[in-house]
């Protein structure tokens, strides 16, 4: 395992008043030494006002450090934090003078890499470290933070050691075969399994509303051309984000936006309106559109009620505008643009840019759909956040249900033992305890350099 040491920007580079410069690894107080003519080991966890060098002597600004040796540190190694003026000149030459001095610099997520490595965090809560930093809206910071102080870990803990306890109680089956129920009643071994089989489902079943907070909801706006579907993108967004015109077959490229609808997390995406077309570029653009219809957690069906012209009636089959059927059918909300046109009443929530009318009404029905068991998250349970987690789970529930028959009174207990134990590896890859390496490389493609 590499320790050498490693530095980092662990605040994103630009115009700021501070800057943070994180050194770790084995050696890193050496390195400090040479760039910090001041710098003292002790006390441990102590800021300390210095100035730092370039390893050539010259000044490069005057600021705080703060040592965290080993193992008491977030990497479990030596870690030197440097705060200095932050801006494009400043923070680039302190990794300079840190580099010339021997630190490397980090590949990304190192850090937190090696805090796992080291026992500081486990593989969940490494995850809910790049959750936290991604988190856009509050929800998605609850959720990470809960995940970071091992919310979930807790519970696949729990679970893995009842799992133990059920292996234990069948090596006694193994060993004593020939007796009749076996030292302990298979009833008992059933209950066991049946217990940790129902507490796998139930954060299985926390899965889709657990991704949909965390990456938000794909929400597609889509409709004829001419709708106002971009309209309303922008007003749905409080920014003009797409351009509007009169013309039919504006918007050509779908475009995604981040939106907060009563403090859910949305991906809005405006799309090429679907019809007839001869344009090769629209044409394009439709198809984008169908490949966002394709994995849309909800449609926005935008009709004009009659009121526009250009298309846009609402009997039109919600999508089926489209030459060909979807494939998948995500749930459908109906919207009646241009209310303000004075559009014959109909079916789906009428709105108008131009009044505001009904953009509340949509917003509150969109998160309503989408996040209607997410008002539970109160109390917090712990919950799936990552696919990573559902296959696990799902690993684990289906080795369950192979436990289930081997169990039986009378059942082949090594047989038994074998789905048991395929359960057990399963949780041990959840929480990183098997094949670190390579599960880490999965989990960390994702993280910022610096984390
Ligand atoms: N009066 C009124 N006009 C609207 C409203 N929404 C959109 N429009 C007008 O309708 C026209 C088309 O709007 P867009 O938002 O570009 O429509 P679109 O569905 O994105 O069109 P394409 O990108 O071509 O598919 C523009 O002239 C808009 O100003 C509305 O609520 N009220
Ligand atoms: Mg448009």
């Amino acid at each position: 395992m590499l320790s050498d040491p490693i530095v980092a920007l662990a605040t994103p580079p630009g115009r700021s008043a501070l800057a943070v410069v994180r050194l770790s690894g084995g050696g890193a107080f050496e390195v400090a030494a040479r760039v910090v003519p001041s710098f003292q080991p002790t006390p441990p966890r102590e800021s300390r006002l210095a100035s730092f060098r370039t390893v050539e002597g010259e000044l490069i600004d005057r600021g705080l450090y703060v040592v965290f040796p080993g193992p008491a540190s977030y990497t479990g190694e030596d870690v030197v934090e440097f705060s200095c003026h932050g801006g494009l000149a400043v923070p680039p030459r302190l990794l300079a003078a840190l580099e010339a001095a021997g630190a490397r610099p980090a590949h990304a997520g190192e850090f937190t890499r090696r805090a796992v490595l080291n026992g500081k965090l486990d593989l969940l809560q490494a995850e809910a470290v790049g959750d936290l930093v991604d988190a856009e809206v509050p929800v998605q910071a609850r959720v990470a933070l809960h995940q970071l102080e091992g919310g979930l870990s807790r519970r696949i803990v729990a679970l893995r050691a009842s799992l133990v306890e059920l292996l234990a109680l069948l090596a006694y089956d193994v060993d004593f075969p020939e007796e009749d129920d076996g030292p302990v009643p298979r009833s008992r071994l059933e209950t066991l399994r049946a217990g940790v089989a129902g507490q796998v489902e139930r954060l299985l079943v926390t899965a889709p509303l657990a991704e949909r907070v965390r990456c938000g909801a794909l929400v597609v706006l889509s409709g004829p051309p001419n709708v106002g579907k971009s309209s309303l993108f922008n007003a749905l967004l409080g920014s003009e984000r797409a351009i509007v015109t009169e013309v039919p077959g504006t918007t050509r490229d779908a475009i995604e936006a981040h939106a907060e609808f009563l403090g859910w997390p949305v991906r809005l995406v405006d799309t090429a309106g679907l019809g007839e077309t001869i344009d090769r570029i629209e044409a394009l653009g439709q198809q984008m559109s169908r490949r966002y219809l394709e994995e849309a957690d909800l449609v926005l069906e935008c009709g004009d009620g009659g009121a526009g012209g250009q298309g846009g009636r609402m009997e039109a089959p919600p999508i089926g505008a489209a030459p060909d059927p979807l494939p998948s059918h995500p749930p459908v909300i109906l919207v009646r643009t241009k209310s303000d046109l004075g559009a014959v009443a109909g079916e789906g929530i009428a709105v108008s840019v131009v009044t505001g009318d009904g953009l509340e009404a949509l917003r509150r029905a969109v998160a309503d759909q989408l996040f209607r068991q997410g008002s539970s998250l109160a109390d917090l349970e712990p919950m799936l956040t990552r696919e990573r987690h559902r296959v696990a789970l799902e690993g684990a529930r289906r080795s369950l249900e192979g436990a289930a028959r081997p169990l039986a009174a009378g059942g082949d207990a090594v047989l038994a033992a074998h789905h048991v134990q395929e359960a057990v590896h399963a949780l041990d890859d959840l929480v990183g305890a098997v094949d670190i390496e390579e599960v880490l490389d999965r989990v960390f493609a994702t993280f910022c350099v610096g984390k």
